[in-house]
């Protein structure tokens, strides 16, 4: 095994993205002797397997995979948040099921027969559209993340929170979005020439709305439908929600009611006194829409145990509201060298992309982080760049560099560096 590349790549111990491809020396397993494969057959192969059913199920022996950190305001029920464990799954796409929620006022129990999306406002022929009538047009479908403007805000706490990665990151998720571009009944409707924002806003009882500016909804809005392939869970905006691809979350309206054109934005409390940030100088920063290029390593993390010292895969995702990702280093040694992550087959604009690198770990303490560099040249910000300028308690759109530190009895923490 003399030419392989895929020797160490930056300082402890991490080896050349190339490793698992091309050393296949990782290998946990134990061999086996031909005796040993002919051994009695297990219970499950000497009977009949159970029958078919109409839907599936996650096996019973993964039980504990389900939305994490589930939180509601006090006094309410349905206002609040769950978060997707993001440490325990693979890949890039999030098993609907398993999706984030953030609900202002809990899921409306919504008739879909019942159900109207009416565009109004400054158009030429203001029009009501039924989910029979959506479903006619054509629909287009993307591969897309979706993550809350305050996903990670617990990294701004003054000391690290020994929390776990979806407990600190899980408000983001990505799906197969499916639906009809906006573009397409906006061009039924028409739009008049002082017609430059839309208004969308929801059907549930907190009747959320955001401004949202017509290039960016002619340009990739859709009304979605579908999720990962079915209609939209009912958490997630059933029967239809409005999708931004790359933007902040919340303005990704659920059972979307109204779209009204306006000519200025209408101001409205989720974008005033929410979902803006508060600087230093007291002014706040309103409209931030795209969300910032950021990754975290998803495996190890807080509340993952390491075993034995030898050969580790880290791995991680990362995304980007401006595109695509075009980079991910990793670090072993708290950030004094990096080496490239592997990124997985499919980087899609606006989406999650699954990185990965081979480690050899010692044994020994050490912090590991990620960098992500995005298509348009942005790179990924320090924790204290991200802070920098910022009022106490403002929380929203943090894209910090999260580091975990690996200790001796592979225990894994939240680390700041
Ligand atoms: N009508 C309505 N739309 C909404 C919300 C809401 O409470 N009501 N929450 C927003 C927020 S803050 C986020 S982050 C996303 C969450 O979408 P999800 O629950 O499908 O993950 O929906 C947005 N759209
Ligand atoms: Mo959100």
């Amino acid at each position: 095994m003399a030419d392989r590349d895929t020797g160490p790549a930056a300082g402890n111990g991490l080896l050349d993205r190339r490793f698992f491809l091309k050393a296949g020396a990782a290998s946990g397993a134990a061999l086996l002797s031909a005796q040993a494969c002919s051994a009695d057959r297990p219970p499950w192969m000497r009977v009949p397997g159970a029958p078919m059913s109409e839907s599936g199920a996650p096996s019973e022996h993964e039980a504990h995979l389900q939305r994490m950190a589930i939180g509601s305001q006090p006094g309410t029920t349905g206002a609040g948040a769950s978060r997707t464990p993001l440490e325990l799954l693979d890949g890039i796409i999030t098993p609907s099921r398993l999706h984030f929620e953030r609900h202002h006022s809990g899921i409306p129990a919504i008739d879909p027969d019942e159900h109207r999306l009416v565009i109004h406002g400054l158009v030429e022929r203001p029009l009501s559209f039924g989910l029979e009538a959506l479903s006619r047009y054509q629909t287009i479908s993307r591969i897309q993340f979706l993550e809350c403007s305050g996903n990670s805000g617990a990294s701004l706490s003054a000391e690290p929170l020994q929390r776990s990665c979806s407990q600190i990151h899980g408000l983001v998720s990505a799906s197969e979005w499916g639906g009809v571009p906006l573009s397409v009944l906006l061009q039924e409707t028409g739009i008049k020439p002082e017609g430059k924002w839309i208004v969308a806003a929801g059907a549930d009882a907190a009747m959320m709305s955001r401004s949202v500016p017509l290039d960016k909804v002619l340009d990739d809005a859709i009304v979605a439908l579908y999720q990962n392939g079915e209609r939209l869970r009912p958490a997630n905006g059933y029967p239809m929600r409005l999708f931004l691809p790359g933007w902040e979350g919340n303005m990704s309206v659920k059972w979307l009611r109204t779209i009204k054109v306006v000519a200025q934005p209408a101001m409205t409390k989720d974008e005033t006194s929410k979902y803006s940030d508060l600087q230093d100088n007291g002014v706040a920063k309103l409209f931030t829409f795209p969300m910032g290029v950021k990754s975290v390593i998803t495996s190890p993390s807080h509340g993952l145990q390491m075993g034995a010292a030898g050969i580790y895969q880290i791995s991680g995702i990362a995304w980007t509201g401006a595109g695509k990702i075009k980079r991910v280093e990793v670090s072993a040694d708290g950030g004094k060298s990096w080496a490239d992550a592997a990124l997985d087959e499919h980087v899609m604009s606006k989406c999650l992309t699954r990185f990965r690198s081979a480690w050899r770990w010692d044994g020994g303490p050490a912090v590991i982080l990620s960098r992500a560099t995005d298509e348009a040249g942005n790179i990924q910000p320090t924790r204290d760049v991200v802070l920098d300028g910022r009022a106490n308690g403002a929380f929203y759109h943090y894209n910090g560099i999260q580091a975990w530190q690996v200790r001796s009895n592979g225990e894994v923490n939240n680390v700041y560096a």
